[in-house]
Formats: structure tokens, C-alpha cells, sequence
């Protein structure tokens, strides 16, 4: 069987492009990961997911639990025969989707028991739960079950709700054993605190997992907070595992943080911003609900390939999205996903050719021009 593993072929600066491979097909890094919550990445089909070039979905514990439920997802042959999706799946634990989610939550050392925000149904997750739903779902990548609190917070709440994730990613580690082809990855926490950050790595470097993620960022921190941490804490983790930085971000926030040593990513708004009529494009963000493009025949983005681009007018998704007819979110939502895999696919050429510089100087650029 084909073995979980991260290969590094080239290096620019703190930047790196490689490949992690899977028994469900490799995944090349620097990797989006469209987020697919419930089963679909919304308003697309996962041929066409496929076809705007990701090798990996995310999914989430918290909302697969609640509906339909792991188990009968188990039973009717795991969350890729399901939602017919082949390749790679990494899912989310759970405890982050119940922090900001769920009503009514309590929070001991076995774990967190929580009011369902769909029906106010009762239930209980923790690391072993939280592990067992993820094998229930047959997920790739499992994510260790852990704790994160919204920015700013006060240091000792930090401290404790770090050192509380450890002891969860120690107990995650035993409950996940030994899983040829599935990787189990930590979560660093620690907030904007250099010597938390530090503390928490080091605590996961002990357990030993397949890969590392920085959690905790992009909890309200800001931009230049954020990339003031990660200016420190991808070097605190193993260089030779991926890195992972959660629930991040905007195109300008993936480039700084692929500048500064992460392998992946996953955000929901590429996928999101496509059903409020918010393009992603080179020029920045474009609001297709403005008045400004009812009759303008142009496309979208004329340099971009994909069918959005190719075939309709800005005056077009402008009528459909005020319509709120179904295609104006599929339409936009594959720009969305098509701009970021292609802004990936950038990254990785400008790694490996050792032009990262250029290519993020001319990025800046071009956004800064503005859209025309
Ligand atoms: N932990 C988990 N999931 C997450 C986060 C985290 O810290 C974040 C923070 N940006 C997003 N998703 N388990
Ligand atoms: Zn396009």
C-alpha cells in the first residue's frame, strides 16, 4: 500500500513546493483545500471541484455528526463513495465548528458537550469521539480534536486552552493508533504568545504526527498579527512533515503565509464569496452586484480560462446574481475555485523555479491596479 508521505523538491527562501502522497492520489503543495462542509463543496459538482484543479476537500466532524450522521455515512461506504468525491479528504475534528457554532456548550477535560445549531439536539464530542467520527467517515487526514479561543484573549486563557489541546492531542494520538494510508495531524495553538507557540510545538514534536498545523489564527488577530506569528511558528514545527495553516484566507493572506513556510490551506471563501456575487480575480475583489457591470459585455476576468470567463458577460452574472437564479453561485463559485487553484499552481511554479519574489511582486502589483 501506497504510504502517507511529504517530499520537499524545491525551496525558495522559507517557501516550499513538494507533493504529499496518498493512497487516494498526491497532493501537491502548496495545496488549497475547497472546504466541502456538508458533503459538497456548495453549488459545484465534484467532477468540476476536480476540474479547477484541487487534489483535496476538506470536510467537517461538527457538521457530518449532526447530519446525516457518521455512522450512516459509514454505512453506506464512507464519505468519498458518498459524496462521490475519490481523491484525498482531510476533515476538521470538530471542536473549532463548535466553539463558533453551537449553542449552549460545556467545556470540561473529557471534552465538550454541545446543543446541535441545526435542531438543539444534545451531543458530546471529545479527541476519542472525535477520532472515531473521522474513521467513521474515512477521512485521509484526521485532525487532532483541540481547543481555540477567539482573539484577542487574555494570556492565561490562552495558556490553558493550549495546554488543554495538548493533553487532547496526546489522547487524539492513542485513540487514532495505527492507520497505514491515514495521517493524524496535530494543531499548534497558542495564540499571538512566541513562548506558548513554542511550548505547544514542542509538546506535539514529542507525540509525532504526519503533519502539523498552526491553529488559532485568523480568530480576529488581523493580518499583520497574523503573518507577525508566522514569522516564528512554521519554524517551530518539523521541517520535513507539511504544515497547515487552518482556516486561511484571502489570496493576499496564502501568499504571505506561503512566503513563510505552509504547505496548505483550506477557507471557505472562494466558495462563499461566489454566492454573495463576490468575485476573487487578479485585480482583487470584484462585486458583481454593482450597478457598473448591468451592461458591460465583457467577461469577467478576459485572461482567465475558466467556463465563467470564457462564455458570460459581466452583465449576465450581474442579472443572474439579482435574480438570485442557481447559476449565478455556480458560475462564480467555479471562478472562485478556479482563480485560487490557478494562483496555487503560480506559487508552486515560481518555488520550484526560485522566482517566488517576482511572482509575489507582481501579484501585488496587479491588485493594486485595481479592477478596470
Ligand atoms: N482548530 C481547528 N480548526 C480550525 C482552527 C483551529 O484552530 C481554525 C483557526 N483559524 C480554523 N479551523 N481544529
Ligand atoms: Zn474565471
Amino acid at each position: 500500500m501506497t504510504r502517507f508521505r511529504f517530499q520537499v523538491a524545491a525551496t525558495d527562501g522559507k517557501a516550499r513546493t513538494g507533493a504529499i502522497t496518498t493512497p487516494r492520489g498526491e497532493i501537491r503543495t502548496p495545496a488549497f483545500m475547497p472546504v466541502g462542509t456538508a458533503a459538497t463543496v456548495k453549488a459545484m459538482m465534484p467532477e468540476n471541484v476536480r476540474a479547477t484543479g484541487a487534489d483535496i476537500l476538506l470536510g467537517n466532524t461538527y457538521h457530518l455528526m449532526l447530519r446525516p450522521g457518521a455512522e450512516r455515512v459509514a454505512k453506506l461506504g464512507g464519505l468519498h463513495r458518498f459524496m462521490n468525491w475519490d481523491r484525498p479528504i482531510l476533515t476538521d475534528s470538530g471542536g473549532f465548528q463548535v466553539m463558533s457554532l453551537s449553542d449552549l456548550r460545556k467545556l470540561t477535560e473529557e471534552g465538550v458537550r454541545f446543543k446541535s445549531h441545526i435542531d438543539g439536539s444534545e451531543h458530546f464530542l471529545s479527541p476519542e469521539r472525535s477520532m472515531e467520527i473521522q474513521k467513521l467517515l474515512g477521512s485521509d487526514i484526521v485532525m487532532c480534536f483541540d481547543e481555540c479561543p477567539a482573539l484577542p484573549a487574555d494570556r492565561p486563557r490562552i495558556e490553558e486552552s493550549m495546554r488543554l489541546s495538548m493533553r487532547w492531542a496526546q489522547r487524539s494520538r492513542d485513540a487514532f493508533g495505527d492507520r497505514p494510508g491515514h495521517a493524524l495531524f496535530g494543531i499548534q495553538q497558542g495564540g499571538l504568545e512566541e513562548d506558548l507557540r513554542a511550548e505547544s510545538a514542542e509538546a506535539l514534536r514529542g507525540i509525532e504526527f504526519d503533519g502539523y498545523a498552526v491553529g488559532g489564527l485568523a480568530v480576529g488577530e488581523g493580518q499583520e498579527a497574523m503573518f507577525g506569528c508566522l514569522d516564528y511558528a512554521p519554524g517551530q514545527l518539523p521541517q520535513e512533515k507539511p504544515r497547515y495553516l487552518m482556516g486561511v484566507g484571502k489570496p493576499d493572506d496564502i501568499v504571505g503565509a506561503v512566503q513563510r513556510g505552509i504547505d496548505m490551506f483550506d477557507c471557505v471563501l472562494p466558495s462563499r464569496s461566489g454566492r454573495t456575487g463576490q468575485a476573487q480575480t487578479r485585480f482583487g475583489q470584484v462585486n458583481l452586484r454593482n450597478a457598473r457591470h448591468a451592461e458591460d459585455p465583457r467577461p469577467l476576468d478576459p485572461d482567465c480560462t475558466c467556463p465563467c470567463c470564457t462564455n458570460y458577460s459581466r452583465a449576465y452574472l450581474h442579472h443572474v446574481h439579482k435574480s438570485q437564479e442557481i447559476i449565478a453561485a455556480m458560475l462564480l463559485t467555479w471562478h472562485n475555485l478556479h482563480y485560487y487553484q490557478e494562483l496555487m499552481q503560480g506559487l508552486r511554479d515560481a518555488i520550484a523555479a526560485g522566482s517566488l519574489d517576482a511572482f509575489v511582486a507582481a501579484f501585488h502589483a496587479r491588485r493594486a491596479e485595481g479592477d478596470m
